[in-house]
This record gives C-alpha cells, sequence and structure tokens, in this order.
C-alpha cells in the first residue's frame, strides 16, 4: 500500500494545532522546523510541512491525500477537494471595515468605492450576492492600512478577535464568511484501510475534547 501523505502549515496560526491533533492520534514524528517532509514511526503516513496557500492545491492534484487548512484559503482558489471534517480551530470571519469616521455602514454604501483584500474572490462573490459594484484592489498583507494610504475605502479582511481592525482605527460590518480549519482530502484519494484507521482516530480525538 502506498504511503499516505498530509498537507498542514509549516509554521503560522494552524501549525501547532495541526500537529497537535495528529500527535493526539498517536503519530510519532518529529516536528523540525526546518524539514518539508516528516516520516511518521508508527504509521503509513508523511506529513508535508507547506505554505498555507499551496495546500489545497496539493491536495486536489493528489500530491497529498488529505489536508488541513482554513476555509477560507481552499475558497479563495476554488479547489476541487472533498471536505472530510470541521476541527474546531482556527475560527476566524472575514468582514468588510471601513475607517471609524466613514459614512459606509453596510454593503450598499460599497457601491463604487474601492475595497483593498488579500481575498480578491471571495470578496467579488459577496459584491454580487448583494448586486454591488465596487473596485477590488487585491493586496497580499497588511491590508489594514489601506485607507489610511489612500489605497481603498474599505478593506475586506480576516477578524478574530478585532483588535487589529481597533488598533488601525477601523470598524468592521458584513459577515462576508465565517471560516475553520478543515480536513480535505483528494478526491482521487483511495479510501483503503489506513485512511479508514487515520480518520477514525481524528474523529476520536475531537469527540474526546466535546
Ligand atoms: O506562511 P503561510 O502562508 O502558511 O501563513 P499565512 O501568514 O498566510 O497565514 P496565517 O498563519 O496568518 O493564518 C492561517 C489561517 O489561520 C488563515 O488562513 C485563517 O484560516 C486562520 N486565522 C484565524 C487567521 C486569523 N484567525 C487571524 N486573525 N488568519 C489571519 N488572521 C489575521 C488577520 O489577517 C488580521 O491581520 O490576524 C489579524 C486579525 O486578528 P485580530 O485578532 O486582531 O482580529
Ligand atoms: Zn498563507
Amino acid at each position: 500500500m502506498k504511503t499516505l501523505k498530509i498537507a498542514i502549515q509549516k509554521s503560522g496560526r494552524l501549525n501547532e494545532k495541526s500537529v497537535e491533533i495528529l500527535k493526539n492520534c498517536g503519530l510519532s514524528f518529529e516536528n523540525y522546523k526546518s524539514s518539508l517532509i516528516s516520516t511518521v514511526t508508527n504509521f503509513p503516513l508523511e506529513i508535508l510541512f507547506l505554505r498555507d496557500d499551496d495546500i489545497p492545491e496539493y491536495v486536489q492534484d493528489g500530491i497529498a491525500d488529505l489536508g488541513i487548512v482554513g476555509e477560507n484559503v481552499i475558497t479563495e482558489v476554488n479547489a476541487d477537494v472533498t471536505y472530510l471534517q470541521k476541527l474546531g480551530f482556527g475560527k476566524c470571519t472575514l468582514k468588510i471595515a471601513v475607517p471609524n469616521e466613514s459614512e459606509i455602514t453596510d454593503v450598499s454604501g460599497l457601491e463604487g468605492k474601492a475595497i483593498a483584500t488579500s481575498y480578491p474572490v471571495i470578496l467579488q462573490k459577496y459584491l454580487d450576492d448583494n448586486n454591488v459594484n465596487a473596485v477590488v484592489r487585491t493586496i497580499s498583507g497588511s491590508v489594514e492600512i489601506g485607507p489610511g494610504l489612500g489605497l481603498s475605502d474599505a478593506i475586506c479582511d480576516i477578524v478574530s478577535t478585532g483588535g487589529t481592525l481597533k488598533s488601525n482605527g477601523l470598524k468592521p460590518f458584513g459577515e462576508v464568511m465565517k471560516s475553520e480549519a478543515v480536513l480535505i482530502a483528494s478526491k482521487g484519494m483511495e479510501l483503503n484501510e489506513d485512511v479508514i484507521e487515520l480518520l477514525q482516530r481524528i474523529r476520536s480525538v475531537l469527540l474526546a475534547k466535546e
């Protein structure tokens, strides 16, 4: 049987909890920060440590059989993968935010305005669903400084505590998308006994946490 591969985030907000859930499944592996692949010593599984943005495509293309990544990332790249399980961590909401002094208070107020985001696909769908025409400016990071620099009238970004918006003089409205970390699988993955065993272990770990 071919060794299964699971892709998880190398470093960042989802790394620690992704490693934790696999360790709680009784899997033994080295979690070297420098290596890209770790071999599980007591189960036929390899762990690939990747940028979160690359995980949906690796799984879609079958380079990894399984992956742990935020729903926001999967939706943004429109990846054709199977959702197996919500994992209960990495929870956040994509919201629209405007400067505190802005007169924009709802989605209709965005008509003709410029919005900075790292999630152009998700934002465009939200605008279309609300029949709003706006200019979407795609930037890869530090989206919250957009309005201050005159780059945009509003932003669309991930919010968890709201602290970042607050400290940048921005107020949120509108829920564009809710997200959390999910376990995904390649559509071509063979449902063999190793896969079934691993999924059972992951589900038991999640149940024990409830
Ligand atoms: O290096 P790599 O590309 O792998 O990582 P990354 O920098 O792209 O992502 P990372 O590690 O920041 O986030 C990974 C995933 O965590 C995201 O795709 C989300 O699914 C999830 N997540 C949960 C978050 C947050 N909470 C979050 N708060 N991702 C980002 N943020 C950022 C947000 O962009 C904003 O800058 O935190 C700030 C807001 O946080 P609050 O608490 O101030 O509201
Ligand atoms: Zn990323």
